[in-house]
């Protein structure tokens, strides 16, 4: 550099100035207090693009689903949060039907799978489908070799009785996955069955997770032999190449609807809308797949990632949203799970 002492001064306060202008105009944009209930690193690379794009400074917490839904009721008279991007549908509809959420018509509906927007009408434009995933569950390739565990394939094979302390699944209380498990089998197998069926599982569990992800990077490493979760959360492990086989379930299997609420009451509304349009956009449903995560996005036109489960190729039931999502069926299934599962004797 050929500048004079004044000269570098010069531009040293020409570049101060303008980095001072760069955070005024950053500031200019304002804030957005997002929640996001999705893997961290799908969290973190949707916020370093948002803030890149926009200007919009995100201050960002990641929860699991049920645990987020606790905190946007325990706000509710006092909204922290402005929008709530991500995690299983069901409690967003809670949320929705609680009067939590905020009502909105995103321009980029047009654009949606019919998935998508059956969720925003059916919680009168209060959520929205941002991507779906099935439920199924993996186990480690390495660790069910030499144990004389015929190959498994359906939820029934879980109940094996070799198979006792290993496996592992979230607990529904904190984890939007688990809370999908709990409504599959319910309606997969009927109530009475379907409880019958996870208390006899319930001696096979060796850890009910906080997390719903938690028990993939658990059967990769080698710690559960079997981990119930979505299936793109298991295939994350097989990319990243953990000894995983995932399994869609023979019987059948639910789904979620993952889904995007602003939250009533929020303080950066506009900032909010904009991340809401912007999350429904090809270009940022295409950033799950750079984190690794492989569910189906909703906009038609977002590239669909080649490792998704193809989930016309999975035997999926008729997922009942409407019930599965109201507020008081959840209360009841969760309290009869704690009550009749959670706390049995193995
Ligand atoms: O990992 C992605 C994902 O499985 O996580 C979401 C889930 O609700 C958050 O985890 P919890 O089970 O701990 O609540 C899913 O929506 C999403 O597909």
């Amino acid at each position: 550099m050929t500048t004079s002492i004044f000269g570098r001064v010069a531009l040293a306060a020409g570049l101060a100035t303008a980095a001072l202008a760069g955070s005024s105009a950053a500031q200019a944009q304002g804030n957005l207090v997002l929640y996001c209930t999705v893997q961290e690193e799908w969290c973190r690379v949707m916020v370093t693009n948002f803030e890149r794009e926009t200007g919009i400074k995100v201050a960002m917490t990641r929860k699991s689903s049920g645990e987020l839904y606790a905190q946007v009721k325990a706000e509710a008279s006092n909204p922290r949060g402005d929008v709530w991007w991500g995690g299983t549908g069901d409690p967003h509809l809670q949320a929705a039907e609680e009067g939590l959420a905020q009502e909105y018509e995103s321009p980029m509906n047009k654009d949606l799978q019919d998935w998508a927007i059956r969720q925003w009408q059916s919680s009168k434009k209060r959520t929205i489908g941002v991507y779906a995933g099935a439920l199924g569950f993996g186990y480690n390739t390495k660790q069910i070799a030499g144990k004389g565990i015929p190959e498994l394939k359906c939820w029934s094979d879980l109940l094996n009785p070799k198979l006792k302390d290993e496996v592992q699944v979230a607990d529904p209380n904190s984890s939007g996955t688990s809370y999908t498990m709990l409504a599959t089998v319910v309606q997969l197998m009927g109530e009475d069955k379907g409880f019958d069926y996870l208390k006899r599982l319930h001696r096979n569990i060796n850890q009910y997770t906080k997390s719903g992800a938690a028990p993939a990077k658990a059967t990769s490493l080698g710690e559960t032999l079997v981990g119930i979760t979505f299936m793109h959360d298991m295939v994350t492990m097989v990319v990243e190449g953990g000894p995983v086989k995932v399994v869609a379930p023979c019987e059948g299997t639910g789904y979620e609807i993952g889904s995007m609420t602003i939250i009533k009451g929020a303080r950066n509304l506009d900032n909010a809308k904009k991340w809401y349009d912007w999350a429904l956009t090809p270009a940022a449903q295409a950033l799950g797949a750079q984190a690794k995560s492989y569910q189906v996005p909703s906009n038609k036109n977002a590239p669909v990632p080649p490792q998704a489960p193809k989930l016309t190729e999975v035997k999926l039931i008729n997922y009942d949203f409407d019930k599965y999502g109201s507020s008081a069926e959840r209360r009841r299934l969760l309290s009869k799970w704690d009550n009749e599962v959670k706390n049995l004797p193995k």
